[in-house]
């Protein structure tokens, strides 16, 4: 009898479809649970075994979800906009969406080949114009609130993609998606004020189940500071600077301006370096942002000659400079430099020989540059004051004297929300001669994307839009007069930032979402992604989210109440899976090779979920033969054809417990997430019953249930030979059919209880303590538990451990 998965998963994933099963139910009286996966954007390489470990470990909670009695939404869909579908369509000349309907068939096939228990029926593509019609509906209402306007602002063009890019896709200086270099440009955006909802996003955070980690980094993204503003006097300007540590204002030395700053220009004339001034403005605008605050990086910067500033509380005369470790787009573009207490300061300070003063008194032994907080020095009145009691007693002094006021910064920026590129959404604004900016009524809606000929970005930075005169060519709602459409498209970003609300009702073009509907299924329970998308991805669909929650469109302000986050999986070796190094895996071959339930199973055996894992191809033949030996134990039930269970009671016992044991186990590390050690337990029990000379159907058939989620398609065979000839797994009526219309196994505490003994402890064959341990305690627990006893460490005093016996039951230490 062999194992033939190819015959077997073809089978069931017939029968899975014809029977609709896997189909969530609008309203169920079931409690609901959405479960929900990143949706890939369909590249033409095909599915990556990265998404593969998301979306089966997924696939298992909610399979088991199902068969605890939850009305379960598994959905999935494409994320189809974006920049290597539109590459290749000009490299190609074959149109997005063809290249699109081509990928995502490709993918759809793929996932379908895993046994993935997707709801097919609510599939959604963000190209398809029923859907980015509703994208664009939200767009308007951010316009319409003030949240979405254009400005010029420098932005990062990538010269080869041509296209400009938000600073998170700038990595490392270079372009994210070609590695292509970066330079500044200053170009008309329309932007998405994200800002303005940074104290909510913060907020929100507290009330949702995030792993910390995700938490950190998006509170570190939003990067909100309290602080002060201080006034500084030069001339008759204001020069206004943003600091967290108002205290420390008797110890500001010197100020510093970003390159861009407005004063260089007001102050011009009586700076009295201002060609070298002027260079060196010249030399930092070439270089990013990121480049420009490495810690690592000599700080540079030149002295603005002939001009003095005063410090408001000492009246003291201090240096200014331009240096672009400070950067423009950050509090007011201008610090006031506490060498002594800032490391940035203390590092220019050093390299320019400036004055550093010591204004606050750390504890013994503190660096020369004590960043921490203390008590006041060399500050006046203030002198003796600890940190915190400073900083408000100088904030109240700066406010009554007009010098200054408490001040809130925050790291984040608003979004860039225009690309300059064909595949994507238009953005529905117009601009007509007469009056001007004007948006697209809803009733238009959708704004479609027209056809074309030529893909390619214009040198001019502009669309490729642009030059379809008859599709940029319209008339003014308003008046009717001549009007443009704007030939910029949204970000890739647009449509993944709602999408999780349309599944809930995909087909509805009256709205983007039912109000009732998005009540039953929202929020989504479990949303898995990747550690990549916590500060882009997750963070602007809070936003969304958030948004249209104080539209009152929708019913919940956070819309993941948890969030999981799956590792990489890396090539063999460790290093990263690319094309160029041949190190991909296709799943395809796998799934060819060794079968789905392999693949599902080897993916999340190959380490913590978390964790990034290389690809080992001798760990997949492991798990294969594990599969085989769950196949081979079909014999041992045709042995027991009569089963009479007093008879095999004793000679089952063993297995009974192990198996509520398993259960337990399983039951719980699924919940934790912990699928690598939920599949080692199914080893051991496996294992186990490997030994016995017959197995009692009913532990078989527990055995097939526990295994479903991991490797459906195995299960499903087995529950359908043999369910049949024994009784039910837990004594009631068999749920007919699929496996997954079972109910998942309860265990008996009893016996899922660790049997317990007294561990005998004897110090030269002496018995000299009993400890209580569990019956199958390893020896490197018992050794532990036998040294950290005091009656035990008592009688070992100082003498040596010559060697250390164990049996099972009882250590013998020798000394
Ligand atoms: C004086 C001072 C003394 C500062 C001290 C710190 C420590 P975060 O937490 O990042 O908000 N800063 C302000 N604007 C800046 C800009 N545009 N570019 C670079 N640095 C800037 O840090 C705020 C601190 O970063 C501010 O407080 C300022 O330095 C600097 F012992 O002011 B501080
Ligand atoms: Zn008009």
């Amino acid at each position: 009898m062999e194992y033939q998965p190819k015959k077997i998963e073809a089978k069931w994933q017939k029968y899975w479809e014809q029977e609709n099963l896997f189909r969530a139910e609008d309203f169920s009286k079931k409690p609901k649970k959405y479960i929900l996966v990143e949706f890939p954007y369909p590249s033409g390489d095909g599915l990556h075994v990265g998404h593969c470990r998301s979306y089966t470990a997924l696939d298992i909670v909610a399979r088991k979800s199902r068969m605890e009695g939850f009305n379960v939404m598994y959905p999935m869909g494409w994320d189809a906009f974006g920049l290597p579908t539109e590459n290749f369509a000009i490299k190609t000349g074959k149109h997005p969406r063809e290249v699109t309907k081509k990928n995502t068939d490709n993918f759809r096939r793929q996932m379908k080949s895993l046994g993935l228990s997707f709801d097919w029926t609510r599939e959604i593509n963000t190209t398809d114009p029923e859907y980015y019609k509703w994208t664009q509906w939200i767009f308007l209402q951010l316009y319409k609130k003030g949240l979405a306007y254009k400005e010029k602002m420098p932005i990062n063009w990538c010269k080869s993609c041509k296209i400009g890019l938000a600073n998170e896709e700038v990595v490392d200086g270079k372009c994210e998606r070609c590695g292509g270099e970066v330079e500044r440009r200053e170009m008309e955006q329309w932007m998405l004020k994200i800002t303005a909802y940074a104290d909510k996003l913060l907020k929100g955070l507290e009330k949702v189940d995030y792993p910390e980690r995700v938490k950190e980094q998006q509170k570190n993204w939003i990067g909100k500071s309290e602080g002060a503003s201080v006034k500084f006097m030069v001339d008759s300007f204001d020069l206004e600077v943003f600091t967290t540590r108002p205290d420390t204002l008797f110890g500001a030395t010197y100020m510093v301006v970003a390159p861009e700053h407005e004063l260089i220009e007001k102050l011009g004339k009586k700076i009295k370096n201002l060609d070298e001034v002027k260079k060196y403005i010249k030399k930092s605008q070439k270089k990013s942002d990121l480049e420009r605050t490495d810690l690592a990086k000599e700080k540079t910067g030149v002295e603005l000659k002939g001009i003095k500033v005063i410090n408001p509380v000492n009246k003291k005369e201090i240096p200014v400079w331009v240096a672009d470790y400070v950067l423009s787009g950050y509090g007011t573009g201008a610090i006031m430099a506490v060498p002594a207490h800032d490391t940035r300061d203390f590092e220019f300070a050093k390299k320019y020989k400036l004055e550093i003063k010591q204004v606050v008194k750390g504890p013994k032994g503190s660096e020369e540059c004590f960043t921490g907080e203390g008590v006041a020095i060399n500050s006046g009145a203030y002198n003796g004051l600890r940190t915190a009691e400073f900083k408000k007693k100088i904030t109240l002094w700066l406010k009554e004297k007009k010098l200054g006021k408490s001040a809130v910064n925050y790291k984040l920026r608003d979004w860039v929300f225009s690309r300059q590129h064909y595949w994507g959404e238009p953005i529905p604004i117009l601009y007509c001669e007469k009056c001007g900016e004007v948006p697209v009524p809803e009733r238009d809606l959708p704004v479609k994307l027209p056809e074309v000929k030529k893909y390619e970005p214009t040198d001019t930075g502009e669309s490729p839009l642009a030059n379809i005169k008859n599709w940029v060519n319209t008339k003014c709602p308003k008046c009717g007069g001549k009007a443009r459409r704007e030939t910029d498209t949204m970000p890739n970003w647009a449509g993944s930032s709602w999408y999780f609300l349309r599944y809930t009702d995909p087909k509805n073009n009256k709205v983007f979402a039912d109000k009732k509907l998005l009540k039953y299924w929202m929020p989504v329970d479990i949303y898995n992604g990747g550690m990549e998308h916590t500060t882009l991805h997750l963070l602007y669909s809070r936003f969304w989210n958030q948004f249209l929650f104080d539209e009152g469109s929708v019913p919940y302000g956070e819309p993941y109440a948890k969030r999981t986050s799956h590792g990489m999986v890396l090539g063999e070796g460790g290093i990263k899976m690319s094309k160029s190094r041949g190190n991909v895996i296709n799943p395809d071959d796998v799934v060819k090779e060794h079968g789905a339930d392999t693949l599902r199973l080897y993916e999340m055996f190959m380490g913590p979920f978390g964790d990034a894992i290389p690809w080992d191809t001798k760990g997949v033949i492991g798990v294969r033969r594990f599969l085989e030996k769950v196949w081979q134990l079909q014999e041992k039930i045709l042995n027991s054809k009569f089963e009479i269970l007093n008879k095999s009671k004793t000679q089952n016992s063993k297995i009974q417990k192990l198996l509520h044991k398993t259960i337990k186990g399983v039951t719980e590390d699924i919940d934790n997430f912990k699928f690598n050690t939920a599949i080692s337990k199914m080893m051991i029990l496996v294992n186990e019953m490997t030994k016995q000379k017959e197995l009692l159907t009913t532990y078989y058939s527990l055995l097939t249930i526990l295994l479903s989620p991991f490797a459906p398609h195995l299960a499903e065979e087995l529950w359908e030979k043999f369910s049949l000839v024994s009784p039910p797994a837990r004594g009631g009526v068999r749920g007919g059919g699929s496996i997954f219309k079972e109910k998942w196994p309860v265990y008996d505490k009893n016996l899922a209880k660790d049997e317990e003994i007294e561990l005998v402890v004897q110090i030269n064959g002496k018995v000299r303590d009993r400890i209580l341990a569990s019956a199958d305690i390893t020896e490197d627990h018992a050794r532990e538990l036998a040294f950290a006893s005091e009656k035990i460490s008592k009688y070992i005093g100082g003498k040596n451990v010559k060697k250390v016996i164990f049996t099972g039951k009882l250590v013998n230490i020798v000394v």
